[in-house]
């Protein structure tokens, strides 16, 4: 749906009014690289993507507030102060809990009554942000609207408490920051300890992003998300009997190699060497990426997933079948080893079903799509969707 039709929809669904209508954009993301290093105080290299989630809003002169979604049928109105939570999955949990956030932080009387209806277009449940995109979206659209003065790290900071304190997902900083903050043909190396960031400039020349989605909804991911958050707080605590450091990522691998005799469990050994191993490569990834050598990015995201795959634990068969397919498609296509067809291609989100990302030729992408489609079908019996996506930037206020 474009802006018109959106504005159209808003005034037959609300009524018209005095007050101007606002449209706003956020994008979903796709991470290159740097999975599960989030809340392990490292880095991540994040991007936007073109599916976003779009809105027009308009505020009130009273304390109402009315939200709408194309993409679900209830509408939900309360009194500011007063609002009530839906079920655990309702969508509309993510936008309520950035009210909660902004009341919060800046009292009841500091924001108005508003109207608001969303319209997406990023797959939901499938690892591409939808969720972080509805938030920055709202407390994007609360802080311009009421003029509230956050900063767009803030606005992902408060993104992220909603999600973890309001909807109930302990997930890291890395999703509401990036959509937050992402830039056109950009991506992120973003320090979560800090919050400090750095903009690079990704080039693929005749490679474009290739985005596979699963279709295997990863509907158990909070309960073993929050199992890889406490392994890694287990190993941080094994390590402390030896070493000042307040998360894994503070390590290197060398340095970890000395102390990791202090973890006597095989599987939180493996967790923390993921995160640790994990957050040298989204460094390195950023250094080759800048230094042109996009065959060594590749090779990077190609030994991501599989420390994610081995160590962490957290692809499954299905986004395994999906890179497979994909490392396999690129095999068959390029019988004459003249140029690499996929440079790279690994799981991105949080894992156990959702979307994988890869560079592919783009002059080879729609074989690509066709062999490996056929082939993830043939191992899964699901049907995988594919994207062809270019880096887009972060929250905006289009109108
Ligand atoms: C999910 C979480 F929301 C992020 O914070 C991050 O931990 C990611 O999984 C794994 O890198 O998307």
């Amino acid at each position: 749906m474009n802006y018109n039709e959106l504005k159209d929809l808003f005034l037959s669904t609300f009524g018209q009014s005095t007050e101007t209508l606002h449209c706003y954009n956020t994008p979903g993301r796709v991470n290159l690289i740097g999975e599960h290093t989030d809340y392990n105080g490292g880095y991540v290299f994040p991007c936007g993507i073109e599916a976003s989630t779009k809105a027009v809003a308009r505020r009130r002169s009273d304390s109402h507030v009315t939200l709408k979604s194309t993409n679900f049928p209830e509408t939900i109105s309360f009194e500011l102060g007063n609002m009530k939570k839906g079920d655990k999955h309702e969508w509309y949990n993510y936008c309520l809990g950035c009210f909660w956030v902004v009341t919060e932080q800046f009292g009841v009387e500091k924001i108005g009554g508003i109207e608001i209806l969303y319209s997406g277009t990023i797959p939901i449940g499938a690892g591409l942000s939808s969720s972080a995109s509805l938030e920055v979206l709202t407390l994007f659209i609360l802080n311009e609207t009421f003029k509230l003065g956050m900063t767009r790290p803030e606005i992902a900071v408060g993104g992220q408490k909603a999600e973890n304190q309001y909807v109930g997902m302990n997930c890291g900083i890395m999703d509401q920051f990036a959509v937050a903050n992402a830039r056109k043909n950009e991506a992120l190396k973003l320090d979560c300890a800090t919050l400090q960031f750095e903009s690079i400039p990704v080039d693929l020349g005749k490679y474009k992003l290739l985005i596979g989605n699963t279709n295997k909804p990863h509907n158990l991911i909070v309960s073993k998300y929050n199992d890889r958050r406490s392994e890694c707080e287990q190993a941080v605590t094994l390590l402390q009997k030896e070493i000042k450091i307040n998360n894994l990522c503070e390590l290197s691998m060398e340095q970890f190699n000395k102390h990791s005799h202090l973890i006597q469990d095989p599987v939180v050994l493996k967790r923390a060497k993921h995160a640790i191993s994990e957050n040298e490569r989204v460094l390195e990834a950023c250094r080759q990426l800048k230094a042109g050598n996009l065959a060594e990015f590749g090779r990077l995201m190609d030994a991501s997933h599989e420390s994610l795959k081995t160590d962490y634990e957290v692809t499954g068969h299905e986004l395994d079948s999906m890179v497979d397919a994909i490392r396999h498609a690129a095999h068959t296509l390029s019988k004459d080893g003249k140029e690499d067809i996929v440079l790279g291609c690994r799981m991105t989100g949080g894992g156990f079903g959702g979307c994988t990302v890869g560079i592919v030729l783009e002059s080879a992408i729609q074989s690509v799509i066709d062999l490996a489609g056929e082939e993830y079908k043939r191992l899964t019996n699901l049907t995988p969707e594919f994207y062809v996506v270019s880096i887009s930037e972060g929250a905006s206020c289009v109108e």
